[in-house]
């Protein structure tokens, strides 16, 4: 039995899988550092097949409303996740604990990753709260992030030795993927304006590809664009020296050790891009995109931490949408090196987990 605090998290979904994507990897990582979690989701279907074994130590509950709290232990730190606002009721009886026993309690709200500025600035600075029935208790903004001076990224213990021990072609050949030698490029994206363009540049080029679709919109997207070409295939499809091959939903484990399999990762959102760079493979992000264009900056900022080259940052504009030139050339050897010095000097950094372990020490 784990012996360590009690974390309360709480996850709302919006849309997509990055918010119970995250919050299960750090109440997992908890848990394997010796920690109690409760998870509070309020939409927990996907966890059925992107973590279906949950470590000793993560206890998933619903997120309904009201919550039960009646007769529950209310922990010892309190986590909403982006933003996600915190059952009134929940906090209530929270604090009432906290001004009953004198301890200090702590509620910490994990922001979004970005690789910008204020992200530094902003990392652990207290909030008070002036209403609600959590007021006079403080909130910290824990904000993760690729520097020193942020709360780091997610990374477990043991991902660098199960990189190290991973097979390739016992992978594919478990997965029925009949490899012989072709570029292999996984995708995994919203509705990228320049698709067509890729499909075109792969199924054009040179040297054979075989692009390993991930399910649900990055799926729909390239059978939309290959409908518009009329080609009327349905399951594995073949354009040019293109090969298609539709992937089923890989736990979060398995969705690994696709990435280390590829020699070009498509990513998306924020945890599949951390991943994509722990890998150690080209990667090409699309950015979740924002009503105000606010992820502009925001892809830049990680263009300039990540010292992209000119054509790593070319196509990233296109295949973002923010320029609309001619999707430019893939170059696997320069963008390669540029990832490999990134996560070099990353993984010198301590990881999320054992620095939110930390704040909770210092701070609660
Ligand atoms: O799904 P996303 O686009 O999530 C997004 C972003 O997090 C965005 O910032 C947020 O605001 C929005 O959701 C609401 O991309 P992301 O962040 O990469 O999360 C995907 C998760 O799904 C990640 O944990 C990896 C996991 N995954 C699997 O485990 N197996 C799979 O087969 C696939 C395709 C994904």
């Amino acid at each position: 039995m784990k012996t360590g605090k009690l974390w309360n998290i709480f996850c709302r979904v919006i849309d997509n899988y990055g918010d119970i994507g995250v919050c299960w990897r750090l109440a997992s990582g908890l848990a394997v550092r010796g920690q109690r979690v409760r998870l509070w989701i309020d939409e927990p279907g996907a966890l059925s097949w992107m973590a279906p074994q949950a470590p000793d130590g993560v206890e998933v509950r619903p997120w309904t409303q009201p919550l039960p709290i009646e007769g529950l232990e209310l922990g010892d730190i309190v986590l909403e996740a982006f933003g996600c606002d915190l059952p009134p009721e929940f906090i209530a009886a929270y604090a009432g604990k906290i001004a009953a026993s004198g301890e200090k309690g702590l509620w910490l709200n994990l922001e979004y990753l970005s690789a910008e500025g204020f992200v530094a600035r902003n990392h652990g600075l207290p909030s008070p709260v002036m209403s609600g029935p959590g007021k006079g208790m403080t909130k910290y903004f824990y904000y993760p992030g690729f520097t020193p001076a942020t709360g780091g990224l997610l990374r477990e213990p043991d991902l660098m030795a199960r990189q190290a021990g991973f097979d390739r072609s016992a992978w594919l050949a478990q997965r029925g993927l009949a490899f012989q030698g072709e570029r292999l490029i996984s995708l995994f994206c919203y509705e990228p304006p320049a698709l067509g363009a890729l499909l075109a540049q792969l199924a054009t080029g040179p040297a054979p590809s075989r692009l390993l679709v991930t399910p649900g919109r990055a799926a729909a997207a390239v059978r939309a664009c290959i409908n518009g070409q009329n080609t009327g295939q349905a399951a594995d499809e073949r354009l040019g020296s293109l090969q298609i091959s539709y992937l089923p939903e890989l736990d979060q484990r398995d969705f690994d050790h696709l990435l280390w399999a590829c020699d070009l990762n498509f990513v998306r959102g924020e945890d599949s891009l951390v991943r994509a760079i722990w890998a150690n493979k080209p990667l090409v992000w699309q950015i979740y995109p924002q009503a105000d264009d606010a992820h502009h900056d925001k892809l830049e900022a990680f263009l300039d931490l990540l010292e992209a080259t000119p054509s790593l940052r070319a196509f990233h504009a296109v295949w973002n949408g923010i320029a609309q030139d001619a999707l430019p050339a893939i170059e696997l050897a320069p963008w390669q090196q540029t990832v490999a010095t990134a996560r070099q000097r990353l993984l010198a950094q301590d990881d999320l987990v054992t620095q939110i372990i930390g704040f909770a020490r210092i701070n609660r």
